[in-house]
C-alpha cells in the first residue's frame, strides 16, 4: 500500500495535539506518508489499562494499527516524582483530571504533606510501532530533572511548565520545541525510531495490508 506521494502509509496515533507536533517535527522528511488520527475520526481511543508505558504503548499501537488498517506509531508517556513514589507515572494524562493548574496545585500539595517544595522527577516515554498485528519496533527515552518551585513557561504542554531542567537551567515550557526535542524523552524515543525508519524499516515498509 502506498500513500498519494507514493510513499507507505504510517499513522502517528495519538489524540494528544501537543505530542502530535513534536512527533511531526521529529518525524519530518521519513520516507513514509504520514497519517493522524485526523484522518480517522471514527476510531475511539482505547482504554489504557496497562501497568507500564510499554504495555500501554503497545496496546494502542495494536489497537490503531487493526482499526485504521495501516502501520501504527503510538506513545505513551508520563511523569515520575520520585517523592511521590513515582506517581503520576502511567496515570499522567488524567492524575487529578485534565485541567493542569489544578493537578499541578495537587503536586505542590502532596509535596507539601510530606515538607517538600521540589524532587527529582523524570519524564518518560515509550514508543512502540505495530504492523499486521505485531509490534516490528520499540524505543524509550528518559529525561531527568526536577519540580520547579512555580510553574513557568508557555511553550509545550502538559507538564512542561513544571519540569525544571537543570543544564538549562529553566522548565522546558521555557524552551522551543527544537530545544526540547533534543533533550526530552519523547525526542530520544523518536530520534531513534526515525534512524529505524530511514534504516531497516525503510528500505522494507512494513504495510502490505489489504
Ligand atoms: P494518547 O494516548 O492519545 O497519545 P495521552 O495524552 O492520553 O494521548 P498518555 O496516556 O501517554 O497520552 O499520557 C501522557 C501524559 O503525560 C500527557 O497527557 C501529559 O500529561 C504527560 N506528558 C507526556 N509527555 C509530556 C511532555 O513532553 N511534556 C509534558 N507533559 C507530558
Amino acid at each position: 500500500m502506498t500513500g498519494p506521494a507514493g510513499l507507505p502509509p504510517l499513522l502517528i496515533a495519538t489524540s494528544n495535539q501537543g505530542k502530535l507536533r513534536e512527533i511531526l517535527a521529529i518525524l519530518d522528511g521519513v520516507p513514509f506518508e504520514l497519517r493522524t488520527l485526523a484522518d480517522f475520526p471514527a476510531i475511539d481511543a482505547p482504554e489504557e489499562t496497562g501497568r507500564t508505558f510499554a504495555d500501554n504503548a503497545r496496546l494502542k499501537a495494536l489497537y490503531y494499527a487493526e482499526r485504521a488498517g495501516l502501520p501504527a506509531v503510538a506513545d505513551d508517556s508520563g511523569i515520575e516524582i520520585d517523592a511521590l513514589d513515582n506517581a503520576p507515572g502511567v496515570h499522567s494524562a488524567r492524575w487529578h483530571g485534565t485541567d493542569y493548574p489544578t493537578k499541578f496545585a495537587a503536586i505542590y500539595r502532596e509535596l507539601a504533606a510530606r515538607g517538600l517544595t521540589t524532587s527529582p522527577a523524570r519524564f518518560v516515554a515509550h514508543v512502540a510501532l505495530a504492523d499486521r498485528g505485531r509490534i516490528v519496533a520499540e524505543t524509550t527515552g528518559v529525561i531527568r530533572g526536577e519540580i520547579a518551585p512555580q510553574p513557568r513557561g508557555t511553550h509545550g504542554f502538559g507538564y512542561d511548565p513544571i519540569f525544571y531542567y537543570p543544564p538549562y537551567g529553566c522548565t522546558l515550557a521555557e524552551v522551543d520545541g527544537a530545544r526540547k526535542a533534543a533533550v526530552s524523552h519523547r525526542g530520544q524515543a523518536f530520534t531513534a525510531l526515525r534512524a529505524r525508519l530511514l534504516s531497516t524499516l525503510g528500505a522494507s515498509p512494513p504495510s502490505k495490508q489489504a
